[in-house]
């Protein structure tokens, strides 16, 4: 961790490879793939789609084997799915924690394709004392001292649940390489880690399991003594297309006089978007926004729309945030915690009004 704001060597080489969603593609329901967020732990894996295979066992009473074509020739579902970084927001924090440096646009809508999870999982009949399904993917490399593959695993009803997608296509064609070909899986509503790429094995045990990514990884606590709570569901979030236009190294926005349409998107993990406010001062003052919620895409962002009639000339801050049927709504300041996790605070886009 730094005190000072100072981004590192390290922490720049993992943003050169890992990027983010331009804002500005908010502007698209589905996210086109190039633009979608990227967060790859280790290496992109090389994978020979005829010599791969995914192993399906551990306590079940019929473990299979199965090669692409057989997950291609079952049944398919297709779900539009807003996928967040747990660690989006990480880099605003005071002090900052040292990994990935997000700012506030670690995020994208996929439309995934793919076989349902829970047909595949009842077919092996999990044993009756299975508690989780731990989801192993190919890539390898070393992270708290610890070499491992990267692994998740989800409590077996989260994993049962009908919303779960190995998925082998990306807005309809094969998953690219950096987005987890040849099969993926997807669980709407989790925070993006939940989501294992290049996919080789999913093991049904009977004890919680302890691999790095759930034990030690992704869970909000204040130092490394304590256990804390894993990351699990997508907290309440917004985000604008920032308007008029940038200033080439500060990003600052330079807007004309007069109405200026805002768009954005909002999302959560936890229930349905149900409000979102837009402030022209800096969080002073809200009003509504105008949202459109699409109730046959549940997993996916709701758009949203502002008239502000920038009558002022001069420097402002407009923010927005969402609030959703839980009631939760996005905190003006981020609550800090040791890995950067959950960092929903309110948006903050400085306009020059001319
Ligand atoms: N095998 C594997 N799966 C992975 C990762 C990884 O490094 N390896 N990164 C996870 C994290 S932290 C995130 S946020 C999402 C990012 O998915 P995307 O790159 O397709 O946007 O993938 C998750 N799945
Ligand atoms: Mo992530």
């Amino acid at each position: 961790m730094s005190t000072e704001s100072g981004i590192s060597l390290d922490e720049l080489r993992l943003a050169a490879r890992n990027h983010a969603m331009p804002l500005e593609a908010l502007r698209w329901p589905i996210t086109p793939v190039g633009l979608h967020y990227l967060l790859v732990h280790y290496d992109v894996p090389l994978v020979d789609p005829i010599a791969w295979q995914l192993e399906i066992g551990g306590a079940v009473d019929k473990p299979s084997t199965l090669r692409l074509d057989d997950l291609r020739s079952l049944p398919a579902v297709e779900l539009a799915v807003t996928m967040e970084c747990a660690g989006n927001g990480r880099a605003l924090l005071e002090p900052r924690p040292i990994s990935q440096p997000w700012l506030s646009e670690a995020v994208g809508t996929g439309l995934w394709r793919g076989a349902p999870l829970v047909a595949l999982l009842d077919a092996t009949v999990p044993s009756e004392r299975a508690v989780e399904v731990v989801f192993t993917g190919l890539d390898r490399g070393v992270e708290g001292e610890v070499e491992q593959r990267y692994e998740r695993s989800l409590p077996l009803d989260a994993a049962r649940d009908a919303g779960c997608v190995l998925a082998y296509e990306l807005n309809g064609a094969p998953l690219p390489p950096q987005h987890g070909f040849p099969l993926r899986l997807v669980v709407p509503g989790w925070y993006g880690m939940t989501n294992v790429k290049w996919l080789s094995a999913i093991t049904v045990v009977e004890e919680p399991f302890s691999g790095y990514q759930v034990a030690t990884g992704y869970r909000v606590r204040q130092n490394e003594d304590e256990e804390g709570r894993p990351v699990t569901h997508m907290r309440t979030r917004s985000l604008m297309v920032p308007p008029g236009i940038p200033d080439f190294l500060t990003r600052e926005r330079i807007v004309d006089r007069g109405p200026v349409d805002i768009h954005g998107r909002a999302w959560s993990g936890r229930a349905p978007i149900v409000r979102v406010e837009v402030s022209v001062d800096g969080g002073t003052t809200w009003s509504d926004a105008r949202v459109e919620r699409d109730p046959d895409h549940r997993w996916a962002w709701a758009g949203w729309s502002y008239r502000w009639e920038a009558a002022v000339e001069g420097r402002c801050t407009l923010c927005c945030r969402a609030t959703d049927e839980t009631g939760e709504t996005q905190p003006l300041e981020p609550e800090w915690n040791l890995g950067g996790y959950e960092n929903n605070a309110v948006q903050r886009i400085p306009v020059i009004v001319r």
